[in-house]
């Protein structure tokens, strides 16, 4: 059998990482992580996932993906945004630290996910898909599932949290599944 092309995964966030050999499993393709630890000095989503990628792809000659994602809530402006992960030292710190930012502001409090994908393959333009997923903060930790502020994201209409959901049930209503959905569509990792 001919060796599968191989994408790196520009991350080093492990729960990103198993989302995407789930979602991209259908392009039968070779993944390997690579954290390339870079600064993320972008102002958007796009510019972040486009240092990531492009960092990997410089290092390892290989076509990559780079991942920027956060969590906006609108009572606050929309923050922690492309800072979601920077809240805290650990995750149950950095949701300890929005909730108590929402501290007396009035539920529900409305939020979305966003997921930018940046594709960087040796010889391309470097080519960007988004996703997002709204739902509602909940003030109490549900569930154990995912990663990051998963048990505190309420999905409308499910009754519970990306925390409460088995990785099947969050790929129907997630950010990375819209965003990487949108970039199997686009045919660009048919011919790597
Ligand atoms: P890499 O840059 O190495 O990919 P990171 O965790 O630093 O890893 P980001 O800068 O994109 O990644 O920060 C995204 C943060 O947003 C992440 O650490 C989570 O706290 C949060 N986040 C993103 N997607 C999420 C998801 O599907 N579920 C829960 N939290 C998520």
């Amino acid at each position: 059998m001919p060796d599968r092309p191989r994408l790196v995964i520009a991350t080093g966030n492990a729960g990103k990482l198993r989302e995407y050999r789930d979602l991209l499993a259908e392009a039968g393709l070779d993944l390997v992580a690579f954290d390339t630890e870079i600064d993320e000095v972008g102002e958007t989503y796009a510019e972040n996932a486009r240092l990531k990628a492009e960092a990997a792809r410089e290092r390892s000659g290989l076509p990559s993906l780079g991942d920027d994602s956060g969590l906006e809530v609108q009572a606050l402006d929309g923050f922690p945004g492309i800072r979601s992960a920077r809240l805290g030292p650990t995750q149950k710190e950095r949701t300890a630290e929005l909730l108590r930012r929402l501290e007396g502001v009035p539920r529900p409090w409305n939020a979305r996910f966003v997921c930018l994908i940046a594709l960087a393959v040796p010889g391309r333009d470097t080519e960007l898909f988004e996703g997002e997923c709204r739902g509602e903060v909940v003030p109490e930790w549900r569930g154990e599932a995912g990663f990051g502020y998963d048990p505190i994201f309420l999905v409308p209409g499910t009754g519970k949290t990306f925390g409460e959901m088995p990785p099947e049930e969050k790929r129907k209503y997630s950010h990375r599944a819209a965003a990487a959905g949108a970039l199997l569509k686009s045919g660009a990792l048919s011919h790597l």
